[in-house]
């Protein structure tokens, strides 16, 4: 990160503290087609901080093993490369015609089955009697993490939340999708409404995608959001649209689409498609992250509040359900914080390096300043938060008052 956008990302988070204007006004999603054009200080600034979509060329993964390993010179999947690299692995798989809730039922399948299924559901004109299948979610990189199919571009590097899943084990945000033509994706945000970035391997996909706050023109008389936004119902004509008409990308083969943080978004695929996509959260959008918590923390508190039944420890069950259906509590999010803090304070230990002023290089101490301002405004508001007090703080290791201030002090000496 470059001093000028370490001085104007600052002022930003400063300005607009937990809470960006983020109001996307354009009408077009940027394309950016030569890497060389686009320096990490760039994407810095144009698109994580202000929220923004933006489209990398094909250029971006032309060096990725999977580009050529996982695709036949037709441009469709190269299925007995795949059948022989991944055959025998487990994998996620929805069936795109059906529904649960708000996504499509999932099963586990052996990768060779689901392969074998796509192959002859081409063969028959993009049809089967098992329906659309689409695997989706697969821990790819978990699996086999000595695969060289993709390395993660500069831009989308600086990723808590795979930091800290990777240092407690557990889970991570890195996965594959493999689906026909047609398969899709209903409309959502993101889990813990984090970035994302696809890329596709081969093929096209179709993105609808909506600036945080217009989803509220979208739900029915019960409150509820759509599952497909393309559907009949939804397709009001454009004078009696209360909002605004989704942004719409056609993603071509090895192009890679930025989702920002907290944009609805809905996928279909145009044709056999294999993609590649991450999810994460850094300094710029952990407020997003923590606004979502309280959100969800809230809402679990109005279901319970309707029991006519008494809870006991009410707050740890809140807790409990929170983590069941966000995925993530408030001591995760504090563990989260800690981990992240701890490890830019170390950075910021070590010195500087030289990278203050070079456009274009990557993460460095700048960076590490920049994350632990924000991880410490963030810590702050946790500890501030009355449902975050009423948990046993005493027992947590480090103290989250000891910790703030450790992680403050390491600011102070690294702004001296
Ligand atoms: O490609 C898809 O089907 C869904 C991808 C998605 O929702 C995402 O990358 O956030
Ligand atoms: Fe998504």
């Amino acid at each position: 990160m470059d001093r000028a956008t370490f001085a104007s990302s600052t002022a930003f988070f400063r300005d607009f503290g937990n809470c960006p204007p983020g109001v996307f006004a354009g009408e077009r999603v940027d394309f950016i087609d030569k890497p060389d054009s686009l320096g990490y200080s760039d994407f810095f600034r144009d698109y994580l901080v202000p929220n923004r979509p933006c489209v990398l060329s094909a250029a971006f993964t032309e060096g990725w093993g999977s580009r050529r390993a996982w695709v036949g010179r037709d441009g469709k999947p190269d299925f007995e490369h795949l059948l022989r690299e991944f055959g025998d692995a487990a994998v996620p798989v929805a069936k795109c015609d059906l529904r649960e809730y708000n996504s499509h039922p999932k099963e586990q399948l052996a990768c060779r089955e689901f392969l074998e299924y796509w192959r002859e559901y081409i063969g028959n004109g993009h049809s089967s009697a098992r329906g659309c299948l689409y695997l989706k979610d697969w821990h790819l990189s978990r699996a086999f993490p000595e695969h060289d199919g993709y390395t993660t571009p500069v831009y989308f590097s600086s990723d808590w939340l795979n930091e800290y899943w990777d240092a407690v084990g557990g889970d991570d945000f890195r996965f594959v999708y493999m689906g026909p033509k047609g398969s899709w994706t209903p409309f959502h945000a993101d889990v813990f409404r984090s970035y994302s970035w696809s890329a596709n391997v081969c093929g096209r996909k179709r993105w609808l995608l909506f600036p945080p706050g217009q989803e509220e023109f979208l739900r029915d008389a019960r409150g509820d959001l759509p599952f497909d936004v393309t559907a009949p119902r939804l397709r009001a004509p454009a004078g009696r649209r209360r909002g605004r008409a989704p942004l719409e990308i056609l993603q071509e083969a090895g192009e890679i689409v930025f989702v920002p943080s907290g944009w609805h978004h809905q996928v279909q695929n145009l044709e056999d498609t294999i993609s590649i996509n991450h999810n994460w959260v850094n300094g710029c959008n952990v407020a997003v992250m923590w606004r979502f918590l309280q959100d969800e923390l809230a809402a679990v508190q109005r279901e319970l509040s309707q029991w006519n039944e008494p809870v006991e420890d009410r707050h740890l069950q809140c807790q409990l359900l929170l983590k069941s259906c966000a995925g993530i509590d408030y001591e995760g999010f504090y563990r989260f914080l800690e981990v992240v803090g701890r490890n830019r304070a170390s950075v910021l230990e070590k010195g500087p390096d030289a990278e203050g002023g070079a456009a274009g290089s990557g993460p460095g101490t700048l960076h590490a300043l920049f994350d632990l301002q924000r991880a410490v405004e963030v810590l702050a508001s946790l500890i501030a938060n009355e449902d975050f007090r009423q948990l046993e703080l005493s027992s947590l290791s480090p103290r989250p008052d000891v910790l703030l201030q450790r992680l403050e002090s390491a600011v102070d000496a690294a702004l001296l």
